[in-house]
């Protein structure tokens, strides 16, 4: 074995190099690889001993990809497509022997090679879309020639990872060898390939498959309309459609040119800049400083829950996923029997819609026990209560669960709004009390916000951690403030698209503004399918706000057809002159003068105290980062992802003109538009949320 530098090593055995890669974590084609690659080759090509050259990868994968971390900086090294066109050209047979996963420019690469093994656990995918951009070497353009328009459409639109064994069907692998013994597997394949003089296939040569497509142009056109909706306000998915579109259409060498001038476009515009910082927000939100990986944590075997309304029958069900046994704990038997039927009944419509089998249902379901005492959970090894938001109810629970679970158990409360340090008070052990803030519908929602309470242990938080990402939730660590991290945030918005309402917008216009900036829908569309009503109550009610005047006209939401909107039998919104009217009398009744509103300021007025409330919270250390705070409204308030967080949005526009438009609000309407401390110093320093370290 010789090294062909820092990454490569290359080896021949019996006439066959063997060319290995070892370049952790995942393999990525850095410049050292890209050089490492093309010297490789190279070599192996210039050597008479050598009939035939494998392609393998040490570590937990084959290449996942281009190293993601290089773009946007001075490109080094050998350049992709030239490594690329050695494998490709080679007279001798090149094989890619995959193993884990081939993504993007990794399968790229594989694709250039003339053939393909893989072990049966390997998978392979162009996931470029998922980062806003699309293959860029050549992928659009080979991925059709071997699986069809269709089937490349698909996986270049939703970035899946195919299965070794779907990707023989489609013939994007050539043979599956043995798991655990790929290197021996390739190396015999490769000898017979050359014993059985097997043509070298250029999959560029291909045609017949994207000819098939050709004349059909209802293919793409079909396509688009199906996932209008999914892809709404992404550029990458439609880019990705026409680089197959070109594929199918064009010579192959005019393909690669297009699917590169598209590739380009993506990389230099803020959609894959956003989702390049999401991809490493998303990694980067399980490391906290003060907590070392070594932290010791709490097996959880076994979990209990308090209270079996909608919050905690949807977190039951999420331990049930992951295969932990729950007790749901309620007062009443009424009430618990409601909870575990709204459970089974979630299970079954999820059977139903294919996603779940029967068996399954019946394995998960048999996970949930219902009981009415507390004793029931004294051998937990965490409980969470989810009762409703009263702080004395609350730290009357967490009083009896001090008495009653076993010491060294964590006790999580899932309030969104209380002082976790208050309700921490009640127990004799506060470093074993955090938040677990689940959202609606927790069974559902990726987010899970980790509160750690002013007296939380280490183990604790990371025990928090763990459990989190066994369940399949994206967890961030916040600190306790009031709505903590995202609804403090939420809290911004609301009033300004209150306010921005009595000052002469229609709630239509403010929701439109905010679906056309990406979230899925705008804060009255969300107030009607909440309920207007909730925690409303015609006894209590002032008629002082527009809520309760819409109220108090029986307009309740969605639920009776009527709220902020008016509803048809198929809950389609539309506009509502009663409730145009309720807000002209309410601006009359304030001597409000409505004046006309562009969507610039309705989209400003709305974001820029959000970014500001953002930057306090990480002048208070509520957050870790600013990254965290992105990850939390992308992943549980439906800020789009391909704008980055409200954060990684302030970086964009500037935080120069956030500053000056909150000091020009205030110095208007007064201090809830005062400026962070934070966002000032960055500003005088000419300087970012992404400089913060
Ligand atoms: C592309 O290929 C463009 C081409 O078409 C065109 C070129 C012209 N680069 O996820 P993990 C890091 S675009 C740099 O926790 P897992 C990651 O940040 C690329 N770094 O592991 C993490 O670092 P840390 C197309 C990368 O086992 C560590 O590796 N490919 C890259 O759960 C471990 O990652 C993709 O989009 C990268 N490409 O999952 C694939 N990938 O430890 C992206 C990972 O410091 N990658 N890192 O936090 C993945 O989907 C997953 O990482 C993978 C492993 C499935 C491979």
């Amino acid at each position: 074995m010789s090294a062909i530098n820092s990454v490569t090593d290359l080896s021949i055995e019996d006439g066959i190099a063997v060319l290995t890669l070892n370049s952790p974590p995942v393999n990525a084609l850095s410049a050292a690889v890209r050089d490492g690659l093309a010297d490789g080759f190279r070599s192996a090509i210039a050597d008479p001993a050598v009939n035939a050259i494998v392609l393998v990868c040490e570590g937990k994968t084959f290449i996942a990809g281009a190293d993601i971390s290089e773009f946007g900086k001075k490109p080094s090294g050998a350049s992709l497509y030239d490594v690329q066109d050695i494998i490709e050209n080679c007279a001798k047979p090149t094989i890619a022997a995959i193993h884990g996963t081939a993504l993007g420019g990794g399968l790229e690469v594989a694709l250039t090679c003339h053939f393909r093994v893989g072990v049966p656990s390997a998978r392979c995918g162009l996931p470029e879309v998922n980062i806003g951009l699309l293959p860029g070497a050549g992928g659009t353009q080979r991925l059709p020639r071997i699986a069809g328009a269709a089937k490349a459409l698909e996986m270049v639109t939703t970035g899946q990872h195919v299965p070794a064994k779907a990707c023989l069907e489609m013939g994007l692998i050539d043979e599956i060898v043995p798991e655990g013994n790929l290197r021996a597997g390739a190396v015999s394949f490769a000898k017979k390939v050359l014993a059985e003089k097997r043509p070298l296939t250029k999959v560029r040569d291909s045609d017949a498959k994207v000819e098939a497509a050709r004349g059909h142009p209802e293919i793409f056109a079909d396509y688009r309309k199906a996932n209008a909706k999914k892809f709404r306000g992404f550029l990458a998915p439609e880019y990705n459609i026409r680089c197959i579109e070109a594929a199918v259409n064009l010579p192959f060498a005019e393909g690669l040119k297009e699917e590169r001038r598209l590739f380009l476009e993506l990389m230099n515009g803020s959609q894959s800049a956003a989702q390049r910082y999401v991809f490493f927000a998303e990694r980067q939100v399980w490391k906290m400083p003060d907590i070392p990986d070594d932290t010791p944590t709490i097996p959880v075997a076994k979990v209990g829950i308090i209270g079996a309304g909608t919050m905690g029958g949807g977190i039951a069900m999420n331990f049930a996923n992951a295969g932990i046994p729950v007790t749901i704990v309620e007062t009443a038997k009424d009430a618990l029997d409601r909870g575990l039927s709204v459970i089974h009944r979630n299970y079954e419509n999820t059977a139903k819609r294919g996603r779940l089998t029967m068996d399954e249902v019946e394995k998960r379901t048999a996970l949930i026990t219902g009981s009415l005492t507390l004793e029931d959970l004294k051998d937990c090894d965490l409980v969470i209560e989810a009762v409703f938001e009263n702080m004395d109810v609350k730290k009357e629970v967490f009083a009896k669960l001090d008495a009653i679970v076993k010491q060294g158990a964590v006790l999580a409360t899932n309030t969104s709004a209380l002082n976790i340090d208050e309700i921490a008070t009640a127990t004799k052990r506060p470093e074993a009390v955090i938040g677990l803030h689940f959202f609606s519908p927790a069974n559902v929602m990726r987010l899970l916000e980790v509160v750690r309470a002013d007296k939380t242990s280490k183990t604790v938080i990371a025990t928090s951690m763990q459990i989190a990402r066994r369940i399949g939730k994206i967890a961030a660590l916040v600190g306790v403030c009031p709505g903590f991290v995202g609804n403090r945030i939420l809290a911004q918005r609301q009033r300004e698209a209150q306010k921005l309402v009595l000052e002469g917008a229609m709630p239509w216009d403010v929701d439109r503004v905010l679906y056309e900036f990406g979230f899925p829908m705008g804060p009255f569309a969300m107030s009607d399918l909440a309920g207007l009503d909730i925690g409303w109550t015609k006894e209590k009610s002032k008629g002082e706000t527009l809520r309760d005047m819409l109220c108090e006209l029986d307009r309740r939401g969605q639920k009776n057809g009527k709220g902020f909107y008016d509803y048809d039998e198929n809950r389609n919104a539309k506009p509502s002159p009663v409730t145009e009217k309720v807000i002209e009398e309410f601006r009359a009744k304030r001597g409000i003068n409505a004046r006309k509103i562009s969507d610039e300021e309705i989209l400003e007025r709305c974001i820029y105290p959000m970014i500001n409330e953002g930057a306090k919270i990480l002048e208070e250390k509520k957050a870790i980062r600013a990254s965290d705070i992105d990850i939390v409204w992308i992943n549980g308030y439906g800020w789009p992802v391909y704008r980055g967080g409200p954060m990684f949005y302030g970086d964009l526009i500037g935080l120069a003109r956030v500053l000056a438009k909150m000091r020009e609000w205030q110095s208007q309407m007064g201090d809830v538009f005062k400026p962070s401390t934070l966002l000032e110093s960055l500003v005088a320093e000419g300087k970012g949320f992404k400089d913060l370290k």
